[in-house]
């Protein structure tokens, strides 16, 4: 039985051609920046960010992690929407190992933080109050289903931040799926931002990595921040080389994924006893909810289980589905077909 793994797009397999491209990568050492598929990448990342020069890390929380500690001292303060992944999901790294204060305001369903709620939050000058560094925001921003933050919406708050001196980092772990939702260059997401962070190992479907772009200075500095997290990597271009190949072939294919999720959300918005909101699904991400008094959760996900079909628990009975490289239309048909038999408790 194929299992239909829709957990996360971090499930996804390196392609044929990543495959080939990392036995045959040219490598050397990338502490020394000799490796020149890691030297190849990060020009590439650059290039499609619209920045001088990106850093290629091991993951997406490591990437956030290196922006934290590049852009703010000890004891400073980032903004940041209370269900942001930085906030959430990254073991509070950036105040074990920052030193950094997490000044969290409420996201609101589409992603977007209130540029009121930001101006509010940023501290003034008093000796009481730690330093205001950084914005953070998510794009698309997973825990606010997959929503895509406009480029108006974006350039706006880069231009509050920078009006009190303040620099903007985007984690932009799925930055092209933003992109290609809202019909626009992946720049103009970026224009603004000092600092993005993008992941390789997510829709682009490579095994590792993830990068981070911004000015040459920035990078520079951001190289440092990640030796002292024990993140310099050697012979780096065996990972790097899928990376190369996902920039080159993976992108435009995002598109498939976003329909399929389109397809999967309207099918169980169908099914009694689940209720999805249907206009909160842009990109390949979709989250649903048992509705109270129908199945209950472990039975919920027992069922898929035994049908084949794998989701995330994210809430008491809330679920998650995300469509990537590997789910074609015909096992979205089918994980439908399993829902369904299991909410009619088949
Ligand atoms: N997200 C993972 C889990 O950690 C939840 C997923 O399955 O979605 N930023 C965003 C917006 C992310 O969604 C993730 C991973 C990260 C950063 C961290 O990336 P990794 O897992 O590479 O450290």
């Amino acid at each position: 039985m194929k299992i239909i793994d829709l957990r996360s797009d971090t499930v996804t397999l390196p392609t044929p051609a990543m495959r080939e491209a990392m036995y045959r990568a040219e490598v050397g050492d990338d502490v020394f920046g000799e490796d020149p598929t890691v030297n190849r990448l990060e020009e590439m990342a650059a290039e499609r960010m619209g920045k001088e020069a990106a850093l290629f890390v091991v993951s997406g929380t490591m990437a956030n992690l290196v922006c934290l500690l590049t852009h703010c001292g000890r004891g400073d303060e980032f903004i940041v929407g209370h269900l942001a992944h930085t906030f959430l999901y990254e073991v509070g790294g950036s105040a074990a190992l920052g030193g950094l204060h997490p000044h969290t305001v409420p996201n609101r369903p589409d992603g977007t933080l209130d540029l009121k709620d930001v101006e509010s939050a940023i501290r003034g000058d008093n000796i009481h109050f730690p330093r205001t560094r950084l914005i953070c925001l998510e794009n698309t921003h997973n825990r606010c289903g997959g929503a895509a933050l406009t480029v108006e919406y974006t350039d706006s708050l880069c231009r509050l931040a920078h009006s009190h001196r303040i620099a903007v980092h985007l984690d932009g772990a799925r930055i092209f799926n933003a992109a290609i939702a809202l019909g626009v260059d992946v720049k103009e997401l970026t224009r603004n931002v000092d600092s993005v962070a993008f992941c390789l190992s997510k829709g682009l479907s490579c095994p590792v990595g993830s990068l981070v772009c911004g000015s040459a200075e920035f990078i520079a500095e951001a190289r440092r921040s990640r030796k002292m997290v024990g993140g310099g990597m050697r012979q780096a271009g065996i990972i790097a080389a899928a990376g190369v190949v996902a920039l080159e072939e993976m992108v435009d294919r995002l598109a498939e994924d976003h329909a399929n999720a389109r397809r999967l959300a309207e099918g169980l918005a169908e099914i009694p006893g689940l209720s999805v909101d249907l206009e909160r699904v842009q990109t390949n991400i979709v989250y649903f909810d048992l509705i109270e008094g129908s199945l209950e959760t472990d039975r919920f996900l027992a069922g898929l289980r035994e049908g084949g079909v794998k989701m995330l628990s994210t809430g008491p009975r809330r679920f998650r589905a995300v469509t990537h490289y590997g789910i074609e239309a015909a096992d979205i048909e089918e994980a439908l077909m399993v829902v369904r038999r299991v909410m009619e408790g088949g």
